[in-house]
């Protein structure tokens, strides 16, 4: 399989509520897709970096830039089939693993059409129908952050994750815990605690929270081992983990007792897959994250979280969660049981509309050999 086309674009797309987190606000996003062509058929694949270097050191700009004058040129043309020849190619940029899921998913995405198959289940899948859990942003007032806890329940999802950060965590928790003691609650700090900060965050221990998210440092792995060994609620790591190597490096220290894997952040469904399997292989579940996808990377989430280790509800939730109109048909709806059913097509299963991709354009180019 040689790809002889290759396009990325960059679309505009408007979130219904602007989402907060500890290391900003979210209004509008500038998401690149990137499509991939090979023998007649396409494959689709999604940048998940952020509109600046906050989350990670990756944005929309420096993966139009690692894409368009490196991993794009390298592939076109090449023998392709396998995913480990294009992670062989890519090998030599060190990081941007978000610019590299993208081609790489869509690669996935392409081969999976080619053979007929659903995604899910050629990447080995054996969930047809996976749990979910919303990601709510910090809110302006604890009345709207009750108001957005009441929706998210009513339309069945089955757990709740919290942003917090330093002065909105205790009071936060302990007003939502009041009105639900017992629902299924997590929280999320993006880094925004130190060490010294530890004694607070163990007195979060008493909110029974399924699981803390990256207290810590965004690279660190050390200090949360500290942490990890002062409090109860167990400690998950998002961004400190690149790859199986991290995984097991920080599992093997007791840096964690649960692994949040997202795609862009792992370098794609090769290397999700191996963390998904470190984990497996020590006992630790792990749950797919989100990067406010559209409904292209969100389709990719679905599919990676068929693995039977993805034993706890992820971020991944409905279309109308996050957008007026998604760019996929149908857009994808979440049960009143709180679950995403596989698709049954092949591929990632849902259709890319076109015409509102197009009418969203703000870049775009073509690559052909
Ligand atoms: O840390 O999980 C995170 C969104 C943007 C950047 C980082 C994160 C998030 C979320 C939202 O929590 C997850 C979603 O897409 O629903
Ligand atoms: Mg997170």
């Amino acid at each position: 399989m040689r790809p002889d086309q290759i396009e990325i674009r960059q679309i505009r797309m408007r979130l219904r509520d602007p989402f907060e987190t500890s290391f900003g606000v979210t209004e509008e996003r500038h998401v690149i897709l990137v499509s991939v062509r090979a023998d007649g058929v396409t494959g689709f694949g999604e940048v998940t970096a952020a509109e600046g270097p906050f989350f990670s050191h990756e944005s929309y700009e420096t993966a139009w830039h690692v894409l368009s004058d490196y991993i794009i040129p390298w592939s076109l043309g090449q023998a392709l089939g396998s995913p480990d020849d294009f992670l062989a190619m890519v090998s030599p940029i060190r990081g941007h693993a978000m610019a590299k899921a993208a081609l790489e998913t869509a690669l996935w995405d392409l081969r999976s059409r080619r053979e007929g198959r659903p995604l899910w289940k050629m990447l080995g899948g054996t969930r047809d129908e996976i749990d979910c859990g919303v990601s709510i942003g910090i809110q302006k007032s604890p009345e709207l952050l009750l108001e957005r806890v009441a929706e998210a329940l009513a339309a069945g999802y089955r757990r709740i994750k919290l942003k917090i950060r330093p002065g909105q965590d205790t009071e936060v928790l302990e007003q939502v815990r009041q009105n639900w003691p017992d629902f299924p609650l997590m929280a999320d700090a993006n880094s925004a605690y130190t060490l010294s900060d530890s004694a607070h965050l163990a007195g979060l221990d008493r909110f029974g929270l399924m699981m803390l998210e990256q207290p810590l440092h965004w690279e660190d792995i050390i200090d949360h081992a500290t942490l990890q060994r002062q409090m109860s609620t167990p400690i998950c790591l998002d961004e400190s983990i690149h790859s199986a190597d991290d995984a097991r490096k920080a599992i093997d220290i007791g840096a964690c007792r649960i692994v949040n894997i997202k795609l862009g952040r792992v370098g794609g469904h090769a290397s999700a897959r191996k963390v998904h399997d470190c984990c497996r292989d020590r006992g630790i579940p792990v749950w797919c994250g989100g990067m406010l996808e559209t409904g292209i990377g969100r389709a990719h989430n679905i599919a990676l979280s068929g693995l039977e280790n993805f034993s706890l509800p992820g971020d991944v939730s409905a279309s109308r969660r996050y957008w007026e109109t998604d760019i996929v048909e149908p857009e994808i709806t979440v049960s009143p049981r709180g679950t995403i059913s596989q698709s049954g097509e092949p591929g990632i299963g849902y259709a890319i509309r076109q015409d509102l991709v197009e009418d969203r354009t703000e870049r775009y180019r073509r690559f052909s050999v």
